[in-house]
């Protein structure tokens, strides 16, 4: 029929089955690309996602994960950024093999699949980033400081539009990864298993002694049983605050609660300031349900 033609000749209108593709194509890519950190490339990219999502401002609407700013100098070289040419890098070759997909949907969609690799909750997934040129970089200083305390992690937090229930949810991401020396600065990982996500950082948080770590580097927090684990200031914020204590407290009880926090708070984070088109959210299969 003619509709058909017309639908042949337009535009490549990309389905959820072919965002499960690209999903496939990166989760295969970490399973294969385990010469890496803790042998997984999926704390980096749930960084990148985060990175790229956090430098929302609710006021002016500007930042947020629509554009992929951080493709472009200043915002790739700001300091908080150091470190995530791994992530992007990483996603190039999957970016050459659909290069329909948005580097912004390409960078939200590896922080979902990572997540959703290393064992956590499942994030459902909204396409419809576009990718904006360097005229959109936002300003350096959107990003927290590990280094302040509960003020600022509600700053920072409260200009993207959270509350304080979903600010504890989303800092359990903590359990994924580690700090590096030549990045942050800081140094070491949160938990004993950096590639799973779980609650640990919050069981860790209120049943651990946490010390001061002694060394020459910037101020972080180690834990007296073993010595190997860290803590940044601002994750021990969240047991000064006894309005944030209260959930970390919940969390690290109630690993289903974190879950389905988390995922929904994660999910918000990654659509901060994009103009969807569509309403509906794809969730993707995870390569061992497959
Ligand atoms: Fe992180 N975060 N983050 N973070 N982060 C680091 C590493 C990871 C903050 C600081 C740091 C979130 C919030 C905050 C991940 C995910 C998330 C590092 C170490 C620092 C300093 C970087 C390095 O040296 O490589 C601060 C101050 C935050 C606000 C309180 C989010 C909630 C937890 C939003 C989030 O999802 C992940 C994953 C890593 C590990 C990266 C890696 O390379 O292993």
């Amino acid at each position: 029929s003619s509709k058909a033609q017309a639908q042949a000749k337009g535009p490549f209108v990309p389905a959820q089955a072919d965002y499960q593709k690209v999903y496939d194509a990166i989760a295969q890519r970490l399973a294969d690309e385990t010469d890496y950190d803790d042998g997984s490339y999926g704390p980096v990219l749930v960084r990148l996602a985060w990175h790229a999502s956090g430098t929302y401002d609710k006021e002016t609407g500007t930042g947020g994960s629509n554009g992929a700013t951080m493709r472009f100098a200043p915002e790739s070289d700001h300091g908080a950024n150091a470190g995530l040419k791994a992530a992007r890098d990483f996603l190039e070759p999957i970016k050459a093999q659909f290069p329909w997909i948005s580097y912004s949907d390409l960078w939200t969609l590896g922080g979902a699949c990572a997540i959703q690799e290393l064992s956590g909750p499942t994030i459902p997934w909204r396409p419809g980033r576009e990718d904006r040129d360097v005229s959109a970089c936002t300003p350096d200083g959107r990003l927290p400081d590990a280094a302040k305390d509960q003020r600022h992690v509600r700053d920072i937090f409260s200009r993207m539009g959270f509350d304080d229930r979903e600010m504890v949810a989303l800092i359990g991401a903590h359990a994924l990864g580690r700090c590096h020396t030549d990045r942050s600065g800081y140094d070491g990982p949160w938990n004993f298993s950096p590639t799973v996500f779980t609650n640990e950082f919050f069981r860790l948080l209120v049943e651990e002694k946490w010390n001061q770590k002694k060394w020459n580097g910037p101020t972080q927090f180690t834990d007296k049983s073993t010595g190997t684990l860290m803590m940044l200031p601002t994750d021990m914020a969240l047991i000064k605050d006894k309005n944030f204590k209260k959930h970390v407290e919940r969390y690290a009880k109630d690993s289903d609660a974190f879950f389905k926090e988390f995922s929904d708070v994660f999910v918000k984070l990654l659509e901060l300031g994009v103009p969807f088109k569509t309403d509906e959210r794809f969730v993707f299969k995870t390569s061992d349900s497959e």
